[in-house]
């Protein structure tokens, strides 16, 4: 151990700790800007410098290790000054329009200014513009980056993506994409995990409330909206809300008041995922000799893009069937516009998503069943629904509960899970035992899958057969897997693989909080939500038995493949 005086108060830490942390373990909260821990403690940024008796320089608090004896002191009147100095720094050469940032309110940029009561910086009047495409999903503003590092960190250390890099010299030096490439020539998965970790508005979401705004008030289109299960987990965090008001219901009831028409439930359609792709495993496993194993999941548009990028040769290991967000709009389209009695084009489908994938995904030329444009006309993500509640003034204190329309708003357990990492291998084997042996498992039965290492493998047998699971979030741990499986060093039958840590729930379009890691606590509110629902197979969601009887026919039918399924090379 190490004794040590920070700010007059005596800490005793382990060796080789840092003086953040030692001061953090004693209360005492040292601001910082760049820092993300565990992978980006480079003190660039020198926000969290702190003064040591009888030492010259401040030093970075984030990446010094104490010292026996120490005397450190975290806000003298020295580290104020060069804290402000170093603080005003940064901001007079970043483009200073908070009014109209994404990340106003939530910026830890703008809030280090407050704290620090700087009211007045010699901002620039011209930046450095970046070319960029603004049609594209993500969206990079050069001018607010405040080189901090965390986007390279974070996409080549957790993605193993290295879309970022240190480009130009000297003055100009800026962060760039690798090699000069344009964005959508690179392989950016599209996860959206630069921008979680972006401390400033530097990186964001293309935003699509514009276009939602329009169609709601266009009389001519029948607006139908479809919420994601991990949405309903973090949604009410921008208004900090408590969890046991941020519910789906009250989330439903607000999208009423926006003037959407009819607000269903992605569960419907994660069901109907699981219908056929429970189905697809098992014709794969009776057919060993015709298809690739493992078979893994292609809910993910993040890791879809992922296979098309880096590993095409298994491609023809994805399933078939398409995601529930694509399911949903081709159902909308077809099922649904019928039971309006309206043509397919009068319906406007919005999704409401944790991710930023999914925002591609929906424009995809194959995701277009009817032939009149695509299947989602839009998809906005957990952070997009906030401000346009907010746009909305709508006050959700005053908001009662509401239930979803029918008959696409009915989910079971099975689906809500889809958000966590193992949700979807959870649901699929629940549903695959029951085909298999005409019995429904206990629903907790294959609940070995759950949790937040980034990979797991379970073992489980289902009627004599033995089926090798294996389940990975976060891009660097699924080439790492699937380089254990090209070599031979591991084996599976089923791979679920979710793009970002902790799944869906820990989205690149979930809400951001700086330097809070969230996935499990939302994770853990669906599986909450999964243990109380009546329903907890797939197979028993009475409106998806429905749309097989009067509609689909059944699992994998001519209808299902033509509407559910597609060839993930397109
Ligand atoms: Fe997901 Fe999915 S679980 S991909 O994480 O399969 O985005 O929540 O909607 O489509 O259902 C995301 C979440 C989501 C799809 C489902
Ligand atoms: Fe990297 Fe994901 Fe950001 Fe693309 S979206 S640059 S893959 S972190």
């Amino acid at each position: 151990m190490v004794k040590l005086w920070i700010d007059n108060q005596e800490v005793n830490v382990e060796k080789g700790t840092t003086i953040l942390n030692a001061a953090a373990s004693v209360g005492i909260k040292i601001p910082t800007l760049c820092f993300l821990k565990d992978l980006n403690e480079i003190g660039a940024c020198r926000v969290c410098i702190v003064e040591i008796k009888g030492k010259d320089a401040l030093v970075a608090a984030c990446n010094t290790a104490v010292e026996e004896g120490m005397e450190i002191y975290t806000n003298s009147k020295r580290v104020m000054n060069a804290r402000r100095t170093n603080v005003g720094l940064i901001l007079s050469q970043h483009d200073y329009r908070c009014a109209t940032c994404v990340r106003s309110g939530n910026c830890s940029l703008q809030k280090l200014a407050n704290d620090l009561d700087i009211l007045n910086v010699p901002f620039k009047e011209e930046y450095e513009e970046q070319e960029w495409d603004m049609d594209f999903p993500l969206i990079r503003d050069a001018k607010k980056c405040i080189k901090c590092m965390r986007c390279v960190q974070v996409c080549d250390k957790i993605q193993g993506m290295k879309v970022w890099d240190i480009i130009n010299t000297g003055k100009r030096t800026n962060v760039g994409l690798r090699e000069g490439m344009s964005i959508e020539d690179i392989n950016c998965a599209l996860c959206g995990q630069c921008i979680t970790h972006c401390p400033v508005g530097a990186l964001r979401e293309r935003d699509d409330l514009n276009e939602l705004v329009y169609a709601i008030a266009d009389k001519k289109k029948v607006v139908v909206a479809q919420i994601a299960p991990a949405v309903r987990a973090a949604w009410g965090e921008r208004f900090g809300l408590k969890r046991e008001d941020a519910t789906v219901k009250r989330l439903v009831a607000a999208l009423r008041r926006t003037g959407i028409d009819y607000v269903f439930d992605t569960n419907f359609t994660a069901d109907l995922t699981i219908m056929e792709e429970a189905n697809e495993f098992i014709e794969r496993l009776k057919n060993k000799d015709k298809y690739k194993f493992p078979m893994f999941t292609s809910c993910c548009p993040g890791w879809v893009r992922f296979v098309k990028y880096e590993y095409p040769e298994l491609l023809p290991n994805l399933s078939t069937a398409k995601s529930p967000q694509q399911m949903f709009g081709a159902i909308a389209k077809t099922y649904y516009a019928q039971q309006l009695g309206v043509e397919p084009e009068e319906i406007y489908c919005l999704s409401i998503m944790p991710c930023t994938a999914k925002k591609y995904e929906s424009q995809m030329a194959c995701m277009d069943v009817t032939g009149t444009g695509p299947d989602v006309d839009s998809v906005i993500t957990t952070r997009e629904v906030g401000r346009l509640i907010r746009a909305e003034h709508i006050q959700l204190e005053h908001l009662k509960e509401e239930e979803f329309d029918e008959p696409l708003g009915c989910g079971s357990g099975a689906a809500v899970i889809f958000g966590a990492t193992g949700g979807v291998m959870e649901a699929a084997l629940r549903s695959a035992y029951y085909f298999l042996t005409g019995e429904n498992p206990a629903p907790d039965a294959f609940k070995v899958v759950r949790g937040q290492d980034g990979v797991r493998e379970a073992e489980v047998e289902i009627a004599g057969t033995k089926v090798r699971a294996a389940v990975v979030s976060g891009l660097g741990n699924t080439r790492r897997l699937i380089e254990r499986i090209k070599k031979g060093e591991a084996e599976y039958d089923f791979v679920e693989v979710m793009a970002c840590p902790g799944g869906c729930a820990g989205g690149g379009g979930q809400p951001i909080h700086d330097n809070l890691e969230l996935a499990k606590e939302r994770g853990d509110v669906l599986y909450e939500l999964d243990a109380e629902n009546e329903i907890r197979f797939s197979h028993e969601n009475p409106a998806v038995q429905e749309l097989y009887r009067s509609f689909l026919e059944k699992p994998l039918s001519h209808k299902s493949h033509e509407l559910l399924h597609t060839d993930h090379s397109l």
